[in-house]
């Protein structure tokens, strides 16, 4: 069997300095502030996000920090420990698809901004970039630049920063990555990096933006929630997520409502939808929701165990009728299942990156050995597991 690797969370003081140090050597002198932001977990809620659904994510020990300096000649640089390729330019160059690469998160928070006449035209930034959120695991790496990254604009400029502030800001990241980035992704992933809370989980309504916290403590019920990453790369901007999204925008359209969430009679709107892959698709959203429900309702009376069956079908359904699962995360789920976990899905995007397990803290070890093991007996690439402790929302150190 192979060691198991883990990925342990990094002090964000320490992750802070990689950035701070980054920026010395690249810029001079010292950065106006630091800020950092979370990767994330679904724990449950997956592709309704753009459908105006109900998610329940929560925010992950692991964060991108940016460290940054405002200029005034409208000129963004910005370098990164994870990428060779640092980028700088005008800001008002930037436009739909320039820059190009992971300069476009940053890049595309300012350029949303300035839209909406927040941001004055001489700003600019120096900024470096210092991350422990897997790049490629479906854990929100995109998400987490972004909100660290606006933030930090907002304070240097003195915009607002309470919750209204906060949700003016996932607009602008949700902006970004939708125009700029040209990724048609949901507003989850940014909801939840600007107002997660640790020992919680964000219950949020996509069709107004409503949200809530809801106390999510595995500990105390004896359980462990695994996050498992295949270490099988996901992509965003490739055509499969703006594909299934457009399907669901198309059967809005057929069935005459504005999002899936506005259906009242489920089984006329599935019978009455031409195409096969069109019910299949809107039966999983429609089931997601109902199972975000069964969840909170399910944590409101702490009964944690009882949440992994509902996880297991929220993965059949994204397998079977959404088919944005992979052999690599399926692979992962049955062997976390055969060993002993309560429950266990596919998280984030789909189409590789990571699986979450419920599993009871006498089990962990084995369910640990056993995803190893199927992985490799399949010869798939070997999985690394990161901590769950729901964590902190983006914030200035
Ligand atoms: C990605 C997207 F960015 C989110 O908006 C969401 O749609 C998710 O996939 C699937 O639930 O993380």
């Amino acid at each position: 069997m192979n060691a198991p690797r883990r990925v342990e969370p990094v002090d964000v003081h320490t992750v802070a300095a990689g950035a701070e140090a980054l920026f010395r050597s690249t810029f001079g002198g010292t950065a106006d502030g630091v800020w950092a932001a979370p990767g994330r977990v679904n724990l449950i809620g997956e592709h309704v996000d753009y459908a105006g659904g109900l998610v329940l994510p929560f925010a992950l020990p692991y964060v991108t920090v940016v460290a940054a300096r405002i200029r005034d000649d409208n000129r963004l640089h910005c370098v990164s420990t994870q990428s060779a390729d640092p980028w700088q330019g005008p800001l008002s160059d930037v436009t739909p698809g320039r820059p190009t690469g992971w300069a476009a998160y940053v890049a595309g928070v300012v350029w949303a901004l300035r839209q909406s006449g927040t941001v004055p035209a001489e700003a600019g930034f120096d900024v470096a970039v210092h991350s422990t959120v897997p790049v490629g695991a479906g854990l929100s790496s995109s998400a987490a630049l972004e909100c660290a990254f606006a933030l930090a604009v907002a304070d240097l400029l003195g915009l607002p920063t309470d919750t209204d502030g906060r949700r003016t800001l996932i607009a602008a990241c949700i902006r970004a990555e939708n125009e700029i980035v040209g990724a048609s992704t949901g507003g989850m992933d940014q909801s939840v990096a600007m107002l997660a809370r640790p020992g919680h989980a964000l219950l949020l309504d996509c069709r107004g933006g409503d949200s809530r916290l809801v106390p999510l403590d595995f500990e105390s019920a004896g359980a462990q929630l695994l996050v498992i990453d295949t270490n099988a790369p996901h992509r965003l901007v490739d055509g499969q997520y703006g594909t299934r999204r457009a399907t669901i925008e198309k059967a809005c359209a057929e069935l005459g409502v504005h999002t899936l969430r506005d259906i009242r009679d489920v089984d006329g709107a599935l019978a009455s939808l031409a195409s096969p892959e069109s019910v299949r698709r809107v039966r999983h959203v429609l089931g997601e929701i109902r199972r975000v429900i069964e969840v909170a309702d399910l944590l409101a009376q702490n009964r944690i165990s009882d949440i992994g069956g509902v996880l297991t079908r929220s993965h059949l359904s994204l397998r079977n009728d959404y088919e944005v699962s992979s052999v690599e995360l399926d692979c992962a789920v049955d062997a976390a299942l055969d060993a002993g976990a309560w429950g266990a899905r596919m998280t984030g995007g789909g189409f590789g990156g990571s699986a979450i397990a419920l599993v009871p803290a006498d089990r962990v070890g084995d369910v640990v050995a056993q995803v190893l093991d199927s992985a490799a007996s399949a010869a798939l690439p070997t999985p690394q597991f990161l901590s769950a402790a729901p964590s902190s929302a983006a914030h200035r150190l």
